[in-house]
């Protein structure tokens, strides 16, 4: 039987939001959201699309925060993202009457969406009609960047156009459309796979696909998993694949996924390895670079070379690094062979690389990622990982590379 609290949960599952089966003010303002399905859209299952490819769009005024240039850029490269992996061309009209009309806003503004000041609601979209159908706003209270130190235009622009295209928010927390506020670097965006197959699905693939598969996003309980690293930060072990980690809290039960960015802005995706050092500094190494942040920030100077570490020139990036904090020494992982790092000197050792073999007898090389978690080191390969016990010197077990994600 499908009671009034079913229907809202049904509401707010279709809405992106908690499905908590309560009238909440977010309810009640995506049931006031418009919907018109006149002569230039049509139905598309729920939700309503654009019948026309060419869909023009105007910045009607902009923002105090930013330069008139970078927020035409900003809102340009936001329409790339959609252009890119479709048939949809969005040309700017730069006075005429255009389909999609952009806007910075304040308070209240004739549209029944009040806008709040600075923070909480930052945009919205109306979804494809005519008149404010397809029409974007901006909050102009809120410090809108074209970095992180504010609220990245962008990456908000590349949200409300998903809706601005018919879009619902997304499930997948690798998707434009999931419905939290990410920072990302414009170099590194990517739609995910679920968002390229939602958009294709309404408006058709682009005629010329030069580009690679969408990513997608990564499932903790596959079998296939590997990680690209594992550290431990205080008593959490994080776990880091693609644009994404796992932090595994011992007093916590649930294990979500997380884009790195949502916690440390400068750190890159798809890293090779990571780890905190004895004075709460964590290091992320990527190719021959390494970034060094303290308390989320990145400190100045970096990234910087590996080279810095006393690796040679043929040494272009590492695969694992595992500290060992209570010996004050670091051992990092290249290929078959194994650095050891004086954290106290801040040297590396002499005689060193030797072959992993040697050092670690019974775990696999190369390596994705190591880690010293309660008395024993974990040495992940693939989607498997090695139990190391550094006492007497083997492997006393095998597991899945995921077994600590709660599968
Ligand atoms: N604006 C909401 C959003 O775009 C407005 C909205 C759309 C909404 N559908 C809704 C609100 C349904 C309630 C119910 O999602 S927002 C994000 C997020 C916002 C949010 O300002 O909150 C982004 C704008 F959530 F994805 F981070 C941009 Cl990216
Ligand atoms: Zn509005
Ligand atoms: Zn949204």
């Amino acid at each position: 039987m499908d009671t009034f609290r079913d229907k809202l949960k049904e509401m707010q599952q279709f809405f992106g939001l908690e499905e908590s089966g309560e009238l909440t003010p977010c309810t009640l303002a995506a049931m006031k959201r418009p919907r018109c399905g006149l002569s230039d859209v049509e139905t598309f299952g729920e939700t309503v699309k654009w019948k026309n490819k060419n869909l023009s769009y105007r910045i009607t005024n902009y923002s105090p925060t930013m330069r008139p240039s970078q927020v035409k850029d900003a809102i340009r490269r936001a329409w790339k993202v959609w252009s890119d992996v479709t048939r949809l061309r969005f040309p700017r009209r730069s006075r005429s009457k255009a389909d999609i009309m952009i806007s910075f806003r304040i308070r209240d503004h004739e549209d029944e969406f009040t806008f709040d000041g600075k923070g909480g609601i930052l945009a919205h979209a109306f979804q494809p009609g005519t008149g404010i159908g397809g029409d974007v706003h901006f909050d102009s209270e809120e410090s809108w960047t074209v970095n992180s130190t504010g609220i990245n235009l962008f990456a908000v622009a590349v949200h409300e156009f998903g809706h601005a295209l018919g879009l619902q928010h997304s499930r997948d927390p690798g998707s434009a459309m999931y419905p939290a506020y990410n920072f990302v670097r414009l170099n590194e965006f990517e739609l995910s796979y679920n968002d390229v197959r939602d958009v294709q699905e309404m408006y058709g693939e682009s005629e010329i696909s030069v580009k690679r598969p969408p990513p997608k996003t990564p499932e903790k309980c596959d079998p296939e998993l590997s990680f690209d690293a594992v550290m431990t930060l205080q008593q959490e072990l994080i776990f880091f694949k693609d644009r994404f980690m796992w932090r595994s809290h011992p007093n916590f039960h649930q294990i979500g996924i997380t884009l790195i960015t949502s916690l440390w802005k400068a750190v890159p995706s798809h890293i090779n390895a990571a780890y905190e050092t004895s004075e709460n500094t964590i290091l992320f190494f990527k190719g021959s670079q390494y970034w060094a942040v303290q308390q989320l920030e990145a400190l100045h100077g970096f990234p910087k070379d590996i080279s810095e570490f006393g690796f040679p020139q043929r040494v272009k990036a590492i695969d694992a690094v595992l500290h060992l904090q209570a010996e004050r020494r670091t051992v990092f992982f290249t290929g078959n062979e194994c650095w050891r790092y004086d954290e106290e000197q801040k040297q590396m050792a002499a005689g060193y690389p030797k072959p992993t073999a040697h050092e670690w007898a019974g775990v696999k090389t190369p390596l994705d990622a190591a880690v010293f978690h309660e008395g024993f080191v974990y040495f992940f390969s693939g989607h498997l990982q090695y139990k190391y016990d550094p006492i007497h010197k083997h492997v006393v077990q095998t597991m899945y590379a995921n077994k600590w994600l709660q599968c």
